[in-house]
């Protein structure tokens, strides 16, 4: 609703990712793309590491303003997709008229792992038969798995996995659905083809073998820092029809990402990520990505929302390109 000078005069609560337009049934879903919560932490290795990621959506939904708004400069009208954003580094507006919806929350139980799993893929593949592009916001990485599964409408497809981690393991103690062992289960599916992991620098000696035996494409964070995100992603990322990316923020260096559940030092440089992200965009068509280990509680000062929503954001510029 406008006032009487054509400026807004209320704004949904609560607000939606980028302020994109709610959808209530998944299956009215006509969006480009579709933006779902996973406020899912169970899969957590916890009491060793952290937790709270399951406030991740939340919290990015929250602080989604003032990178790109879906609304902002108002005026354009509706159903017209988003007003996009200015990119004053090379001058080009990117993602106006680009369509895009927030279908909500996946609805997590506690103590239903399977069937939250279940809800998650089930969710998902709703959306990517619709043909969408899916956005995914952890959540805990584990939620890679379920979401990856449910993507199968827009398969085969390669993954591309950002993190400082392996997420490799069979298994902990038993079980096989952690955040430390999602992308073990993304190389089993059946439609699933290549697999690169970016960005290691904190991985187990028989993670690294496991993955050299499964052959995983492997960069170190070292090898790009030293050779730059778009090189490292042009010599280790093959081409591809289909692309289905997870990025753990935690592939960001430390201090970047304070409000992370298991920050590391010695990382990626924000821009060295953006710009290896624009590299795997022009690899193939990208199906849908997940954002994952926002951890609000240790998030003081909101600083790793932002850097997640810019990260979203500029993704998805790089996926659509300039659209001025
Ligand atoms: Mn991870």
């Amino acid at each position: 609703m406008l006032d009487e000078r054509g400026n807004d005069l209320l704004w949904p609560a609560p607000r939606t990712f980028f302020g994109a337009p709610r959808c209530e049934d998944l299956s009215d879903l006509r969006a480009q793309v579709g933006f779902v919560g996973v406020p899912y932490d169970a899969g957590t290795l916890q009491p060793w590491i952290r937790t709270g990621q399951s406030a991740g959506p939340a919290s990015l939904r929250m602080n989604s303003w003032n990178t790109f708004d879906y609304t902002w400069p108002p005026g354009s009208p509706p159903g017209a997709g988003a007003a996009g954003w200015f990119d004053i580094e090379d001058g080009h507006g990117y993602l106006e008229g680009v369509t895009m919806a927030d279908v909500g929350d996946v609805a997590i139980t506690g103590g239903d792992t399977q069937g939250n799993l279940g809800r998650i893929s089930d969710a998902v593949r709703r959306m990517a038969e619709g043909g969408a592009l899916v956005v995914a916001v952890g959540g805990d990485h584990s939620i890679s798995f379920p979401v990856g599964r449910g993507m199968e409408p827009a398969g085969p497809f390669d993954v591309v996995h950002f993190d400082a981690h392996p997420d490799f393991a069979d298994e902990y103690w038993g079980s096989r659905y952690t955040h430390g062992s999602q992308l073990r289960r993304l190389s089993e599916l059946p439609f699933v083809s290549s697999i690169s992991a970016i960005g290691l620098r904190n991985c187990p000696k028989e993670e690294h073998d496991d993955l050299r035996r499964e052959g995983v494409h492997i960069a170190t964070s070292r090898e790009v820092l030293e050779e730059g995100g778009a090189a490292v992603i042009e010599r280790v990322v093959p081409e591809s029809d289909r692309i289905y990316v997870s990025i753990d923020i935690d592939v960001l260096d430390l201090p970047l990402v304070t409000g992370t559940t298991l920050p590391e030092p010695g990382g990626l440089p924000y821009r060295a990520l953006r710009e290896a992200l624009a590299t795997v965009a022009g690899k193939g068509r990208i199906v849908g990505f997940d954002i994952v280990e926002l951890n609000p509680p240790y998030d003081h000062n909101a600083a790793t929302a932002r850097i997640t929503a810019w990260l979203v954001t500029h993704f998805l510029s790089s996926i659509f390109g300039p659209s001025s």
